[in-house]
């Protein structure tokens, strides 16, 4: 993939603006169907490997075809997973979002499928968040900050509600709480997301958001990429092979993890960060 495909895609001003002020930015269209079905196939064979064996890893606990399967530091699996790291329709707003001491601290893939025929279909509150756990609570700023963003692709079809769509809160990412009815209902301005196959959705991890059942006869799949600075420790294990990180451009060596030393990740030098040794030679930054 040559330079201009992705000095093409940078952010527009339009673009950033949404993002900042409403927490998310949607970009239809960023995969094409080929690499889609690709990824689902992918998606898919790793999920049957863990349904063969009745075990999620994750949960430690029984799996089978009706269980929501998630499935974090996926990107060690299949080289087609980390092409989508470095995307040329989405990977130039993430730089254009956070700025190029960035890598990928988490990703992951979950598949939800349609709920049991039989399951209580009484309306409970959905499971919002803010993305990063304990960080939320030991921070002391308010709002609380930014640090990091996920890219969510959608391999499934979302474009209906309930479909195990994802839901946000838009402009909450500069909330550090918000009303959570306990009755089922969602709060106030909750937006369903309706995405097709290939479309990226990019939030701000403080955006209040949460995952929801799905009842329809298609099996939500979605890949989330989470994009941090590269002094915040990695959410996953990282278990990239060796091999694959050897081979890699040097950009997705700095996504994946890559520094010379400790210290690089606080005050790098430009061994440590290809991504903004390209972005200088670009003329994008200075
Ligand atoms: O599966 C979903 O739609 C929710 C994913 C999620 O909450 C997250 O990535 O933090």
């Amino acid at each position: 993939m040559s330079d201009h495909h992705y000095i093409e895609h940078q952010i527009t001003e339009a673009e950033l603006d949404q993002f900042e002020r409403h927490g998310y930015l949607i970009v239809e269209g960023a995969l094409p169907v080929e690499l889609v079905e690709q990824l689902e196939s992918k998606v898919d064979a790793i999920h049957q490997f863990h349904l063969d064996r009745a075990y999620d890893p994750y949960t430690e606990s029984t799996l089978t075809e009706y269980h929501n399967f998630f499935y974090p530091n996926f990107l060690k699996d299949d080289p087609l997973f980390i092409d989508l790291l470095d995307w040329p329709k989405t990977f130039p707003k993430v730089w254009g979002i956070l700025g190029w001491n960035i890598y990928s601290y988490h990703s992951h893939f979950i598949v939800t499928p349609p709920r049991l025929p039989d399951a209580n279909r009484a309306p409970r509150p959905l499971g919002w968040h803010q993305d990063s756990g304990r960080v939320n609570l030991e921070i002391e700023s308010t709002p609380r900050p930014r640090l990091s963003l996920k890219v969510a692709y959608w391999l499934s079809d979302c474009s209906q509600s309930g479909r195990g769509n994802f839901y946000i809160l838009p402009d909450s990412h500069l909330k550090n709480n918000i009303e959570k009815p306990t009755d089922g209902n969602l709060p106030k301005g909750a937006m369903c997301i309706l995405a097709k196959p290939g479309d990226a959705f990019f939030f701000d991890r403080r955006l209040w958001h949460a995952r929801s059942e799905n009842d329809s006869s298609i099996t939500r799949k979605a890949l989330f990429y989470g994009y941090g600075y590269r002094w915040l420790r990695s959410k996953d294990d990282m278990t990239i092979p060796d091999s694959l990180f050897k081979t890699s451009h040097p950009i997705r060596q700095q996504l994946l993890g890559g520094g010379t030393n400790a210290n690089s990740y606080f005050s790098p030098k430009d061994a440590d960060v290809p991504l903004k040794v390209w972005l200088e030679k670009q003329n994008l930054i200075s």
